[in-house]
């Protein structure tokens, strides 16, 4: 199959690209369910060379009818596709739903189907360093491991809360979770991981990582590493930005998030850099971080935003004067695009500087676009596909405020790529398309021997970071370092903050 489509399919007005390798001819013939030829179309001259193949473009967008269709040219063909009202449906749901299947220190019921659990971690944890305990049950399992760690639940909430922002109709759909109550349970347990004095702790988890077990299982001393100013200014801004969202539903919860914000930025600006690292005997995720001026800055916009007072906002706006603003990334290292995204709320002068921001970023995603539709060619990171994620939230941003159909087209590329129309072959989704990624790096997927569905593949990464990627990947273009075996994972983990910015991208598209 070296015709790569969207296997999820099409909306009928959507723009349709192929990407071809292969034994092809001069024409692109789209079949239907009977395998007739419905449509031909002239297949774009020069191939172009990427990722060790030469690939040629074929734009099919003229197929609007609704219905199942088959690409052939020469003697290459696609998978089956459909071309629906809401062919994204299904998959937004079951990315929802994923949180729910993470979620720790609560039971996780027959909704989860084979994935149903006890509640796990539910011990005291201690504080490293010390014989003091605390409870910090809840919140979600960080990825295929168990930690909790303040840093990417930071991100993951804000993309849920933009996801809800931009659609909130979308979230209605019977049977799901209702997007708010799901990230409540990770805000509820970030506020328990703050300590006295406003500071936020890095991050909760065992000392080491744990076997292939289910959650349940792993019963070893939960320790709660020593407190960060990046997790401190990301709590600061992930509740203060959260709590405008429950103002309406629950006034007493959106109070007691403003407070913790407010403490958590009061120790911040009295602080300098506390940049983690794992402390001695601890070796699970170490989210660290060269700085801490991004997470600082997302705080004091959110904090200008929410409360409006000459302290926030004078911080917000000098802080954004002074920001590198060429990009405007949305990644748990660098969350400067999160201050950008809020900072449109700011008005006035900063306001501006937000607006010319998105848009510049955005232009300049767009000129990076290479013949997959996405920004990134020469070198891919670990966990590509949410940067791929993120590039879309942001030209969907761009979107927004101008209507410019080209940012929108972006936007949509980088979706189309993440289900299917990738050197690889795969939608990234498990459980979707024609051929879903079905072995991740996920402990209950790989204890009960099933692939759970709805979790986005971390994909591609070029710098052969594990043992199996190594082993099998060794020399491939970075568009192919990705393999579906549940050992790599620096290419085929999941992780609540890959999900979380492709809901928010389905569901800005599905506008
Ligand atoms: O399972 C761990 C995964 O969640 C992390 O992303 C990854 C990188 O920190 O580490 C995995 O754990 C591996 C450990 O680092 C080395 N020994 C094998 C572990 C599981 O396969
Ligand atoms: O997503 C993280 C990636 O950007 C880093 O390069 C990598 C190595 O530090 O760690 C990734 O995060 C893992 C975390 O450390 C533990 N839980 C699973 C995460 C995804 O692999
Ligand atoms: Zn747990």
């Amino acid at each position: 199959m070296k015709i790569r489509i969207n296997q999820l399919g099409y909306t009928c007005g959507m723009q349709k690209i192929a990407v071809m390798c292969g034994e092809l001819s001069e024409t692109l013939q789209v079949l239907d369910e009977k395998g007739n030829a419905v449509m031909e179309l002239p297949v774009e001259a020069a191939p172009v060379e990427i990722w060790g193949d030469q690939v040629v473009q074929a734009d099919f967008s003229a197929l609007t009818a609704p219905g199942v269709y088959t690409l052939r040219c020469g003697s290459e063909r696609s998978h089956p596709f459909p071309v629906a009202q809401e062919p994204y449906r299904q998959c937004l749901t079951a990315l929802v739903d994923m949180f729910y299947y993470q979620r720790c220190g609560g039971e996780v019921d027959e909704r989860a189907g084979v994935f149903t659990h006890p509640a796990c971690h539910t011990g005291l944890a201690r504080v490293y360093g010390t014989q003091e305990y605390m409870e910090v049950s809840g919140g979600w399992h960080d990825a295929g491991d168990f930690g909790r760690y303040i840093v990417p639940a930071a991100k993951a909430a804000a993309d849920l809360l933009l996801a809800w922002q931009w659609n909130p109709g979308v979230f209605d759909t019977p049977g799901l979770t209702p997007i708010l109550d799901e990230v409540r349970w990770e805000l509820e347990w970030m506020l328990k991981m703050q300590r006295a004095d406003g500071a936020v702790y890095h991050k909760v988890s065992c000392a080491r990582f744990c076997g292939m077990i289910m959650p349940h299982e792993e019963k070893e001393e939960l320790i709660i590493s020593p407190v960060s100013t990046t997790a401190t200014g990301d709590f600061a801004a992930c509740m203060a930005m959260a709590s405008r969202f429950y103002e309406k539903t629950d006034a007493g919860f959106a109070a007691r998030m403003r407070e913790a914000a407010k403490r958590a930025w009061a120790f911040l600006c009295g602080t300098e850099p506390i940049l983690f690292r794992n402390p001695e005997g601890v070796s699970t995720g170490g989210y660290g971080d060269r700085s801490d001026e991004d997470e600082r800055l997302w705080a004091h916009v959110e904090m200008a935003v929410t409360f409006g007072e000459e302290q926030y906002r004078a911080a917000a706006e000098e802080a954004i004067r002074q920001a590198d603003r060429r990009h405007a990334p949305l990644g748990w290292g660098d969350m400067r695009g999160y201050a950008v995204l809020s900072g449109l709320q700011l008005g006035g002068e900063a306001a501006e500087l937000c607006r010319q921001w998105v848009l510049d970023a955005a232009q300049e995603l767009l000129g990076r676009i290479n013949a997959y539709g996405i920004t990134m060619t020469e070198r891919l990171p670990w966990g590509s596909n949410m940067n791929i994620s993120n590039d879309g939230m942001l030209l969907l941003q761009a979107w927004m405020l101008t209507r410019e159909e080209r940012y929108r087209l972006g936007a949509e590329r980088q979706l189309h790529y993440l289900l299917g129309v990738n050197p690889v072959g795969y939608c990234y989704v498990s459980g979707f398309g024609s051929r879903p990624m079905s072995h991740p790096h996920h402990r209950p997927s790989v204890a009960l021997g099933v692939c759970q569905p709805g979790m986005l593949s971390g994909g591609a990464a070029s710098g052969m970071m594990d043992a199996c990627a190594r082993e099998h990947l060794q020399g491939q273009p970075a568009g192919k370092c990705f393999i579906d075996m549940h050992e790599s994972y620096s290419t085929n983990e999941i992780c609540v903050y890959w999900n979380s910015p492709m809901v928010a991208l389905l569901a800005g598209l599905t506008k």
